[in-house]
């Protein structure tokens, strides 16, 4: 299976993160915003990432993807069968995709992608509305719902947390406002989550790719 996107994207990253839980092996073939590539065309039109070609079947989206793969490769399970894991699992799957990508795709892209991906200013005014009023809302509510047992659903590693997770990074990566002081439970579950065998080493990539962009 190819596997199109870049280790920058949360979107990509959560698939990534699924793919190694799976054990579903994969070719990543890095793609940038508005790639030309015309197996990512062809497999994402509308030229998001990430998209798939698994043996000639193409899809975009990772919520679509992860779905798909999960109905081919049930096991281990990572969107549980048991109804109300299940909608809790793709609560937070929304969380990360919509509330936290949205809020931290203000910042990465105003402060990181427009400067210095696509050598143009970012909206720095919008990027520290959501730092000051999206963020610290959405830690909270972060930060108050992690459970003890460091899952964010039924006591094991879910698609929950592998897309509650992602976006973070990206905050991370050009803001100070995921304070480990004022948010240690979301510091200690994020740690565990990001150093699983499955994403340590695209995050590893990752931090390689921003100091290159940082240089
Ligand atoms: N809902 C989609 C979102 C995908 C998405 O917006 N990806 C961004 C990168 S983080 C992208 O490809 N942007 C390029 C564009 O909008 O042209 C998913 O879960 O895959």
């Amino acid at each position: 299976m190819i596997v199109y996107g870049s280790v920058l994207s949360p979107f990509v990253r959560k698939l990534l993160g699924y793919l190694g839980e799976k054990g579903i092996g994969f070719e990543l073939k890095g793609v940038g915003i508005g790639d030309p590539d015309p197996g990512f065309r062809a497999a994402s039109p509308l030229g998001k990432m990430p998209a798939i070609d698994d043996d000639g079947y193409r899809l975009a989206d990772s919520s679509a993807i992860i779905h798909y793969l999960e109905a081919k490769h049930p096991e281990p399970e990572l969107i549980p069968a048991d109804p109300q894991l299940r909608g809790r699992t793709i609560w937070w799957e929304e969380f990360g995709d919509t509330l936290l990508a949205a809020c931290s795709g203000k910042l990465f892209f105003n402060r990181v992608v427009a400067p210095h991906v696509l050598k143009r200013e970012g909206d720095l005014a919008a990027a520290a509305q959501a730092e000051a009023e999206d963020l610290p809302k959405l830690l909270a509510y972060l930060e108050e719902a992690i459970p003890a047992s460091g899952f964010l659903v039924g006591d094991r590693l879910t698609l929950a947390d592998l897309a509650a997770v992602s976006p973070l990074v990206n905050v991370r990566h050009c803001s100070a406002g995921a304070d480990p002081a004022r948010y240690p439970k979301i510091a200690a579950w994020s740690a565990a989550i990001l150093s699983r065998p499955s994403l340590a080493p695209w995050i590893a990539k990752d931090e390689r790719m921003m100091a290159a962009l940082a240089g």
